[in-house]
């Protein structure tokens, strides 16, 4: 470019002055010419393509904030509802999220998606453009849509608390409750607000409650903040119908997810049923399904999933038959309204967050009840790193919940969690005599009881193996779709780690393109992962927009590692929303970093063998 602009400036100079003015003046109008047919032709096309598309939502977005180079504060994420009927819905088929769903295409984009991983720990620019309803696979077993179940059912009374929930995953919530339970089964729908201070959530919510949903849809607020178990109790108190379910305000439900566990309660009435929770991805809220595992916990009282024993799994019909479960996760679950305020609602004790779920789980399972899953049930429910959220005074809630819980359920076993623990051993919890004279007053069985008898599979001892683990790594081999090296194009180099390619944390660089070089040779598979010389992956996390992508070690669960080989030859990351990019700075080395999709040269790659 700079030599053939030198040429262009030696055959002008040769030129006489004058002609070398016409020249320049004719040059100038045919440039102005050119620029308004261009103009021209481009609004045309604008117009005739239909609203909606990527396009048009690109230029649109442009057109707006292209010219806005200074950084605007965070804003409030505008919320553009993608008014979706159930009809649509079906005509859409379960269809997968569009890659490009998350694409920043402005400034405001990236505050949106910046300010949402601050306050909710997930994708927020994904999530209100996913509008209030969307299509979602049906993730139940194939034989559970031959079920049937009796009628009538019990009515059931659907209690949400929720703290700085954004608004567009508390609205899909509500929304996908509407369009996918039976309106005679649903008696309401209580948002109990535990005292937020998101503005969205404000008069805004109340609007939108009002004036578009229907009446059994009910706002709730809390005065001061108390936290999702006393605020649970404040809904429950509320509610008005026979059976009681409880969500977390960050939830899809999923076909029929309802009936399986009405039905259930209806033949077992002193039983807590829960739904399978699938997993919504808090970085590309792309909905899958969860296997068949069930609750457990470990002695420093956490919550942990279970493999099921496989002596449970060998009848025909286990995995559409509901399922014991030694402990309950916590969010998502069902039971009777009179068996919940007879079982003692909470221990209203407990503060925040933390521990409700294994206090509730003993105590159904030692009073004389029954908890399980329904595998035919399924609910999504985006499951974050990280609690975007603190508590008042900024204590360790679930400490001072697990201390109550172990001093009125454990019995004899809580010096199995103080050997965990031994700093709580004389920990401050408050006063627990309601809750031990609960448990007289039920004439409930023993924690060794329970461990015999409910939990045959933990170790008392509180040491040895584990049982058998269902999360952990799941080690996979995903299809290679291509193999090859990535050549930036307008450069004509090829990516490669600037060091050894199997130095963990490593940077890539662009390499001039060679055959021989192992150091270039990536494998692109089907679950988008870049893998270099077949040691590590291409990675960009989720949270570091802007920056320049490292090599890790393959984790399998797409988010950070996940690229799409897409249009205009961009390598796109869908959980980052940006593309890669090779920068040429004057004063600095060649570098890669991720960047905002623009299309321009400096983000254009090919895979080539
Ligand atoms: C899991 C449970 C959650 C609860 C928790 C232990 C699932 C899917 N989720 O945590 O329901 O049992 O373990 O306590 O099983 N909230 C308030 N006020 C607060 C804090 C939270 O209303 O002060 C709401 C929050 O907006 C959400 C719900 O409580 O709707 C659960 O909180 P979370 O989603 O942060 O908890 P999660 O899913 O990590
Ligand atoms: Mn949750």
């Amino acid at each position: 470019m700079g030599s053939g602009n030198k040429r262009w400036y030696k055959w002008a100079g040769a030129m006489g002055g004058t002609t070398h003015r016409y020249f320049c003046y004719g040059l100038l109008c045919a440039s102005l010419v050119w620029a308004l047919l261009l103009l021209l032709f481009l609004q045309l096309s604008v117009d005739r393509l239909p609203a909606g598309t990527g396009l048009h939502r690109r230029l649109e977005h442009m057109s707006i904030h292209d010219n806005s180079l200074v950084l605007s504060p965070v804003r409030k994420p505008a919320i553009q509802w993608n008014t979706h009927s159930v009809e649509k819905e079906k005509l859409a088929g379960a269809g997968q999220l569009s890659s490009e769903l998350g694409m920043i295409y402005s400034v405001d984009d990236q505050d949106v998606r910046d300010f949402g991983y601050q306050r909710h720990a997930f994708n927020l620019l994904i999530s209100n453009r996913l509008g209030v309803l969307r299509p979602i696979p049906d993730t139940r077993h194939p034989r559970c849509a031959d079920k049937e179940y009796p009628s009538p059912l019990p009515q059931t009374s659907v209690v949400i608390c929720f703290y700085n929930e954004a608004q567009s995953t508390l609205l899909r919530t509500v929304h996908t409750l509407l369009a996918r339970t039976p309106a005679p089964l649903l008696h309401e729908i209580l948002l109990v607000d535990d005292a937020s201070n998101l503005d969205e959530l404000q008069g805004e919510l109340e609007r939108y409650v009002r004036d578009k949903l229907p009446s059994k849809v009910q706002l709730v607020r809390n005065e001061k903040r108390e936290g999702l178990i006393r605020g649970r109790v404040a809904g429950a108190v509320k509610a008005t119908g026979e059976v009681l379910v409880f969500l977390d305000s960050h939830c899809e439900v999923n076909q029929h997810w309802l009936e399986p566990l009405l039905s259930r309660i209806q033949e077992h009435p002193s039983s807590a049923v829960c739904p399978i929770i699938d997993i919504i991805n808090p970085d590309t809220f792309s909905y899958s399904a969860s296997p068949l595992v069930r609750g457990g916990f470990n002695w420093g009282l956490h919550f942990r999933w279970d493999a099921v024993p496989p002596e449970l799994l060998s009848s025909p019909n286990a995995e559409i038959e509901p399922i014991r479960s030694p402990t309950m996760a916590g969010g998502l679950f069902a039971m009777r309204r009179d068996y919940f305020n007879q079982l003692g609602k909470y221990d209203q004790g407990m503060d925040i967050w933390g521990g409700e779920n294994l206090e509730i789980s003993f105590r159904i399972w030692m009073c004389g009840g029954l908890l399980e899953i329904i595998p035919c049930s399924r609910v999504g429910h985006v499951f974050r790193r990280r609690r975007p959220y603190g508590s008042p005074g900024g204590h360790d809630t679930t400490a001072r919940n697990s201390l109550r819980l172990a001093h009125v359920w454990l019995d004899k076993y809580k010096e199995n969690f103080f050997l965990l623990r031994p700093e709580l051993r004389n920990a401050d919890f408050g006063n627990v005599s309601e809750r031990t004279a609960l448990r007289h007053r039920l004439g409930c069985k023993t924690f060794a009881w329970y461990l015999q008898n409910v939990y045959p599979e933990m170790d008392i001892a509180g040491h040895g193996p584990p049982p058998r683990l269902a999360v952990g790594k799941i080690s996979h081999k995903a299809k290679v779709v291509q193999r090859g090296r990535i050549r930036h194009l307008a450069i004509g180099s090829c990516l490669a780690a600037l060091g050894h390619p199997s130095d963990k944390g490593g940077r890539v660089t662009l390499r001039k393109c060679s055959l021989e070089d192992a150091n270039q040779v990536w494998l692109y598979n089907e679950d988008g992962e870049l893998i270099l010389a077949s040691l590590l992956c291409l990675d960009a996390s989720e949270n570091r927009p802007n920056e320049r992508p490292r090599l890790m070690k393959c984790h399998g669960s797409g988010g950070s590692q996940q690229w799409a080989l897409g249009k205009y030859n961009r390598l796109y990351h869908a959980a980052l929303g940006q593309c890669l990019a090779a920068v040429r700075a004057a004063d600095q080395d060649d570098h890669i970093t991720m960047a905002i999709c623009d299309r321009s040269v400096s983000q254009q790659w090919q895979m080539e063998e």
